[in-house]
């Protein structure tokens, strides 16, 4: 039964393993209620990870979701991808299956505005997990949403901290001028950024606890993990990765979880060595009208509770058309090379 208290989210991602989290947190979660999927480039490009989403709705069981490719580019720059985090796919490591479903016909940035007009003021929460490209055009091309939206929920930014530069995180590097945007659009924005994320690690004992659940789509989150363990490892240095994107859902969920502070926010468009910081103006306290946040601190232990929570209520999905690597096929069936076609 839908739960009718529930948070109406719409999830903007580029899966990504971290994404592929956040998908199966929003879907497992009573408290979620999951209004629509949209892709933008990101950690792959468009095709590829559009392609990801629907392999991940697959092995969830998520259906019933409207799902919509968007930005193939960012605003301005030309596309970065991260191969070296994600793989050639944007998820390497399990196999994936055909997708079940496909797209709505729609751009994904009509469905963002579709979705928020079509629901009370005040009642749906957008939680972008990958660069901004989409919630930028949609805030351009329907500024009434931002008035009707309840807040922007974003994994990306961090106080004066980076991954893809020194000071800059990727999903707002890749695109900041969209970033710019969303950040000054006027709506609530909580950034959910490094310091929060990198507080998220999926520790062996984390890994334990989810292979303990038994089921396939917790195994699917398993062999993600491994992979984006090894090259947390391999590029930057991390004993346990970090799992960003599902934080910002943990959020939505429950900001209890998480430690948000109030703080003037802009993004750095311009710097030679900067581009991409998001700027935390921390010298006084925030005045009445700022409308960014920064979380700062993470309750692991409940976090990953949530995670194993969701994965557990969704036990075992029909149909995933997944095989664990463990039982053999599925190297030969992981093609990381061939994107499908995505309409949009
Ligand atoms: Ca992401």
């Amino acid at each position: 039964m839908p739960n009718p208290t529930a948070q109406k989210i719409i999830l903007d991602c580029d899966p990504g393993h971290d994404d592929a989290v956040a998908m199966l947190l929003a879907h497992g979660n009573p408290d979620i209620d999951l209004l629509a999927v949209t892709t933008v480039v990101g950690n792959q490009t468009l095709p590829k990870v559009t392609r990801n989403a629907l392999a991940v709705a697959r092995i969830a069981g998520i259906t019933g979701v409207p799902f919509a490719a968007g930005a193939e580019r960012p605003l301005l720059r030309e596309v970065e991808v991260a191969p070296e985090i994600h793989g050639e796919s944007g998820l390497d490591g399990p196999m994936l299956p055909e997708p079940a479903f496909g797209l709505d016909e729609r751009h994904a940035v009509d469905l963002i505005i579709d979705t928020v007009m079509a629901h009370e003021p005040g009642t749906v929460t957008i939680v972008p997990t990958a660069g901004l490209t989409n919630i930028a055009l949609a805030a351009r091309k329907e500024p009434p949403i931002i008035e009707r939206v309840k807040q922007v929920v974003l994994m990306g930014g961090g106080v004066h901290v980076g991954n893809w530069s020194p000071v800059a995180e990727f999903n707002i590097v890749i695109d900041p001028e969209a970033a710019d945007i969303v950040f000054r659009a006027g709506w609530d924005v909580v950034m959910v950024g490094l310091d929060l994320t990198h507080q998220a690690l999926a520790t062996p004992e984390v890994a334990e606890r989810i292979a303990a659940v038994g089921t396939g789509p917790a195994a699917f989150v398993g062999e993600l993990l491994d992979f984006f363990g090894q090259t947390y490892r391999d590029v930057q240095g991390f004993d346990a990765p970090p799992v960003h994107d599902p934080c910002a859902v943990a959020y939505v969920i429950d900001p209890t979880i998480v430690r948000a502070v109030k703080v003037p926010i802009r993004i750095e468009t311009q710097g030679a060595l900067t581009l991409g910081m998001t700027v935390a103006d921390f010298r006084a306290p925030a005045p009445e009208d700022c409308r960014t946040s920064a979380a700062m601190e993470l309750d692991h232990g409940r976090f990953w509770d949530l995670v194993v929570d969701a994965l557990e209520r969704i036990g075992e999905t029909p149909d995933t058309g997944w095989t664990p690597r463990s039982t053999g096929t599925a190297a030969a069936a992981h093609d990381t090379t061939t994107p499908t076609t995505t309409e949009h």
